[in-house]
């Protein structure tokens, strides 16, 4: 397993809309077990396949933070929501391509997700807390939407500013 790098907005590919998944191969089965290691290790609670220049619908998640719990490793492909409540929530969010810059923002607090599992079978579950704040963060990477999308123009500029200073440092080093 590898962890791969993660790419940084502002980034083009973070804009796009990732293609389904036709085949689970050999390579996606890599791919997945490399995202997840990238998520612990970074670390994270999700992950998207764009955020690693992989235009796939592919994500993975382990909303688990109590270190007394099993972790639950997810790796959903094609997922879909079915269902979401009416009922908003306001999670603070934070992004993996957009590090040290977090805001509130407001979701269904409760999704139903369909997807497709590594083995080939269709898999759906409810989601509530982290987990369906998560899960909606990561579908909206595939939709080539980002958190600071929900935030104003002013607040988005700002922070697009800030990340493109910090990968100019970066580009340097
Ligand atoms: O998609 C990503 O960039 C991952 C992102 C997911 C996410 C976080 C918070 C709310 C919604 C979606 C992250 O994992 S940011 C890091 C983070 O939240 C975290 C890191 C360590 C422990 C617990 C959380
Ligand atoms: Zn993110």
């Amino acid at each position: 397993m590898t962890i791969r790098s993660i790419l940084l907005h502002p980034d083009p590919r973070l804009k796009k809309r990732a293609d389904p998944v036709t085949e689970v191969t050999d390579d996606l089965r890599a791919a997945a077990a490399d995202m997840l290691e990238t998520m612990y290790d970074a670390p994270g609670v999700g992950l998207a396949g764009p955020q690693i220049g992989l235009m796939k619908r592919i994500l993975v998640m382990d909303c688990i933070k109590d270190p007394e719990v099993a972790p639950r490793p997810m790796v959903l492909l094609n997922p879909v929501v079915s269902w979401a409540s009416e009922a908003t929530s306001v999670h603070e969010e934070g992004c993996l391509s957009i590090p040290e810059h977090f805001a509130d923002v407001t979701r269904p607090a409760e999704v139903r997700v369909r997807w497709l599992a590594l083995d080939g079978t269709e898999q759906e579950e409810h989601f509530a807390g982290l987990w369906a704040t998560c899960v909606q963060h990561e579908i909206d990477h595939l939709n080539g939407r980002l958190f600071i999308d929900y935030l104003t123009p002013l607040k988005r500029q700002l922070i697009t500013r800030k990340m493109e200073k910090l990968k100019r440092e970066r580009a340097r080093l």
